[in-house]
């Protein structure tokens, strides 16, 4: 009906106004950009076309829903989280307006959530009892070189008093240098006692180190300070001076980088509301947050406090007592936001190499095997493009159970123009894993988003060629990747371009909603700062178009590792497959708890049997979108099902 309509409108057109038009000598092409236009929607909302390619909705929320959706995460409700914190706004963080989002794809409701801190570039992961741990953010904006009028650098407090207490000084506390020149630490701190370790001989003390950043009392070039240098700390007495100093390396008017936090929050989904845990041990900006088979959390990576990427300096989440502790012994180093995966090995885990890019280009840049008993880093390189690993994506392919990572796009590190439309594939369950090559995108791409569907296929949607979609380089098109067989499917083309600070999430409902993106400039000529973008997509997959989905008309709220529970469902018969996939958790383009499991299935009269895998490295703990496959590849709308942590405790 609509197509007759559209032809007869078309026609219409083309007698009553194009044809006078060109018989007045009116200019024609706006008119036929318009036919063109009318062709182009009537052809992608036929129903051929969407049962192929599928579907792009806009939704554009109210005004004061708006956020820069920065952090996206699928709640065990089927709403979604939105969190902006100061959202790349510098006027925002200098106000304290820090905003998150709860959104109801279902309703298409929306409420603002009280945010305690600038989560802005935290890290972040699922708990198993469905609530979203959040650790980092934003302590300090960069400021960029000859933005900095007084000099500044890190400091490294040292306590060499074991006996001493825990000390707390305040912001605007002062260091001063052999030279006689003061500087102010921008943010309060805490110093803890030295380490005592009794020995056989006594004891041996390691003294505390807690690094600060002080900026100069005074602009000028006079407070430039060059090499290593002790600072005495005011307020602190003569006779305890020689225990409790700081170290510096400079003081400089160099670019300073963002800086990160150590606050950290669980938000409780079903209350919608922040919960504020243990501390971090180190302040974090751009961190990746790792669940693991135990249930634990390890937090890698990021800016520290002052604006430096951490060395090496790794730690654990407890999601019982809700406190981070360091891992010593783990002391790999990464670029920022590491794309860290839970393998099917215990303590094993695989770094795919991509990463959002603060760090040096030569560090911690190949992907490998991280062993986190022995902290062994294996790599395995030979991947295509090895160069261009920064912002690409990365993801299981198919079920966890195939052990298949891929990896795709990616840039040049920092602002390179240079990026790659490169797809490799790796198993890491062979006797020695490799790099396959896979399909091409059709552009070099940055910022892919890359959802994982419940037919097992990988929608890879949006990003641009160049750097935040430099040059109008957004890519408005999408793939679907089918792992099976190696191939890449055209999808339709989304409307908004998305680069930079974009996520996309599966919904419960077997749809995909794309968010985000923080462009450099928003012309292509590049005079034009950037304005972030805060419209929302919804993809509908071609499985949607095929006819009605298969429904659960029951489920079991809770299943255990290794257990077999009816599923009740008036489509046995045609029941394919049965998968949980965890609830996504996405930032910069990067999920590392996006996961399908396939479930073992037996059909039934009325209902199918499925079994969850035994393995706690496969099935880690946590909520799950259970979804039936029908044989033609349609989903079901999901039910939420909640796999428990196994029974033994064991350290990770
Ligand atoms: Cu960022």
């Amino acid at each position: 009906m609509i197509e007759q309509g559209l032809t007869r409108r078309v026609k219409r057109f083309l007698l009553l106004i194009v044809v006078p038009a060109v018989m007045l000598g009116v200019n024609v092409p706006p008119a036929w950009a318009w036919i063109s236009e009318l062709r182009h929607q009537r052809l992608i909302n036929s129903q051929e076309y969407k049962q192929q390619y599928g579907k792009w909705d806009v939704v554009d929320l109210p005004d004061d829903q708006k956020v820069n959706a920065i952090h996206a995460a699928v709640l065990p409700t089927g709403r979604i989280l939105l969190i902006a914190g100061s959202g790349n706004k510098e006027d925002m963080f200098n106000a304290g307006t820090f905003k998150s989002l709860v959104y109801d794809p279902a309703t298409g409701r929306s409420r603002v959530i009280p945010t305690p801190d600038d989560m802005f570039c935290a890290g972040h992961t699922f708990l198993a009892n469905g609530n979203l741990l959040i650790a980092g953010g934003t302590q300090r904006y960069e400021r960029l070189d000859g933005a900095v009028t007084h000099a500044a650098g890190g400091l490294t407090v040292k306590n060499e008093n074991p006996d001493a207490a825990p000390q707390n000084f305040a912001a605007g506390t002062e260091f001063r240098s052999p030279e006689g020149l003061i500087y102010r630490a921008t943010h309060p701190f805490v110093v803890q006692p030295a380490a005592k370790i009794a020995t056989r001989r006594g004891a041996t003390v390691t003294a505390s180190e807690t690094v600060v950043f002080a900026e100069a009392v005074d602009v000028g070039a006079q407070y430039i300070a060059v090499g290593p240098k002790q600072y005495t700390i005011n307020g602190v007495p003569a006779a305890e001076a020689q225990n409790l100093y700081a170290l510096g390396q400079a003081m400089t008017l160099e670019k300073q980088d963002y800086q990160g936090i150590e606050q950290s929050y669980e938000f409780n989904p079903f209350t919608e509301a922040y919960e504020r845990v243990g501390d971090m041990v180190f302040k974090r900006w751009y961190p990746t947050l790792t669940g693991l088979a135990n249930g634990s959390v390890i937090s890698v990576s990021g800016l520290d406090g002052t604006g430096e990427i951490l060395n090496g300096q790794n730690e654990i989440y407890d999601p019982v007592t809700r406190r981070w502790t360091e891992r010593k012994d783990l002391t790999q180093y990464f670029p920022s936001y590491p794309a860290l995966f839970q393998t099917a090995r215990e303590n094993v885990l695989f770094y795919s190499g991509a990463n959002a890019g603060y760090g040096p280009a030569e560090q911690g840049r190949v992907p490998g095997f991280w062993n986190l008993r022995t902290n062994l880093l294996t790599p395995v390189p030979g991947i295509r493009d090895p160069d261009l690993l920064e912002t690409a994506g990365s993801a299981w392919v198919g079920p966890v159970q195939d052990q298949r990572i891929a990896v795709v796009g990616g840039g040049g590190v920092g602002e390179s123009p240079r990026s790659t439309g490169r797809i490799d594939t790796i198993d890491l369950d062979g006797p020695t894993p490799t790099w396959q090559p896979g399909p091409s995108l059709p552009e070099g791409t940055r910022y892919p988003n890359l959802t994982t569907l419940p037919d097992d296929s990988l929608l890879i949607s949006n990003g641009s060629r160049d750097y935040r979609g430099k040059g109008a380089s957004d890519n408005h098109n999408a793939r679907i990747y089918r792992p099976q067989t190696n191939t890449l499917d055209n999808a339709a083309d989304p409307q908004v371009g998305r680069n930079y600070h974009s996520a996309g999430l599966l919904l419960p409902d077997g749809r995909v909603m794309t968010v985000g993106s923080d462009p450099l400039f928003n012309d292509a000529a590049g005079t034009i700062p950037g304005t972030f973008e805060q419209r929302i997509e919804i993809y509908t997959p071609p499985y949607l178009f095929r006819g009605q989905q298969p429904t659960i008309a029951d489920a079991p709220q809770t299943v255990a590792l290794g257990q077999t529970v009816d599923v009740a469902t008036p489509d046995a018969a045609r029941i394919a497959s049965a998968r949980l996939m965890a609830p996504m958790a996405s930032t910069h383009v990067t999920d590392t708890g996006q996961r399908s499991i396939a479930l073992d299935l037996q059909k039934r009269d009325g209902a199918v049997s499925v079994t969850v895998p035994e393995d706690r490295t496969i099935a880690l703990p946590g909520r799950y979108m259970l979804f039936l496959v029908d044989d033609r590849g349609v989903p079901s709308t999901a039910r939420w099902v909640d796999v428990p942590a196994a029974g033994d405790t064991e350290a990770a």
